[in-house]
């Protein structure tokens, strides 16, 4: 692996979170660190649990291989392996995996002397995954209420849990998490194709900057956010889809356990209309 003459300038010592020097090393192109280590560890064991559980399972195709979540019956406690004890050690190692992987990425920000924005975006997908599989399970009393690792079968999950709320559109939380899913990939073009248009032009073509890119937004709408800011706006966008996610199947059982169409009663209700 080439040692490029860069990568000696930062390929500095320290900012570790734990372990000190101990891994504070490179193999190739990769960063170690202990969370390294215990990132590898994770998803090794996590991965080999899946394969086993699809070995046990009744199929090996790719689309219906599922590894389910303990009968409701078991409750918080822990269940047999073959009866949702492998979903839960796979949770266990998929969330060991995460966790490591956000701490990583803050070893290496912490070495870089970068702001910690990139474990803090990251650890918004963990904690819509977490909401999925711990937050909300706790929440309802069992294991069972998390989903199953399946390509097919979740899909299915989401599908099951939507119904169960008659008509999931009509969770305002969910309306707030599709809007912002939206407007990121509005903005994510937006930017993507501003950029190349400025950025990448046709062979022969001089390279357009910041001051063309402001310009055709101030001339099509009068407003330009800036090249700083569309960055600020498109992280604010992505978490705000995350956090929304999470919020809105929080919500729907431990808060709410009717249809969610039923909920807009309240505006009904209003005295405005009587
Ligand atoms: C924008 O104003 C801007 O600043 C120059 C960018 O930076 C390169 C952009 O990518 C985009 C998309 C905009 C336009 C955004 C708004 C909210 C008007």
């Amino acid at each position: 692996m080439a040692m490029l003459s860069f990568e000696q300038k930062y390929r500095v010592r320290g900012g570790t979170l734990l372990g000190g020097d101990l891994f504070d090393f490179w193999v190739g192109p990769f960063y170690v660190g202990f969370f390294g280590v215990t990132t590898i560890f994770f998803s090794l064991i996590g991965t080999l649990l899946i394969v086993y559980g699809a070995a046990i399972g009744p199929t090996w195709n790719l689309w219906q291989i599922s590894i389910a979540p303990p009968d409701l019956k078991y409750g918080l406690g822990i269940a047999p392996m073959r009866e949702g004890g492998l979903w839960q050690a796979i949770t266990v190692c998929a969330l060991g995996a995460f966790f490591s992987w956000a701490l990583r990425q803050a070893e290496i920000s912490r070495k870089l002397g970068m702001g910690l924005h990139i474990p803090v975006a990251y650890s918004f997908a963990v904690f819509a995954y977490f909401s999925l599989v711990v937050i909300r399970p706790v929440l309802l009393g069992a294991w069972g209420h998390g989903f199953p690792y399946g390509i097919l079968s979740h899909l299915d999950w989401v599908s099951n849990v939507g119904y169960q709320y008659l008509h999931f559109h009509y969770n305002p939380a969910h309306m707030i998490a599709i809007t912002f899913f939206f407007t990121n990939a509005l903005a994510l073009a937006m930017h993507g194709s501003l950029v190349l248009s400025a950025l990448n032009p046709k062979a022969g073509e001089v390279v357009k900057g910041a001051e063309h890119e402001n310009t055709f937004f101030r001339d099509i709408v009068g407003y330009s956010i800036g090249t700083l800011g569309i960055h600020r706006l498109g992280l604010f966008l992505a978490l705000s889809a995350a956090f929304w996610s999470a919020v809105c199947i929080i919500i729907s059982g431990p808060f709410w356990t009717r249809g969610w169409p039923e909920w807009w009663t309240w505006w009904l209700d209003l005295p405005i209309w009587r």
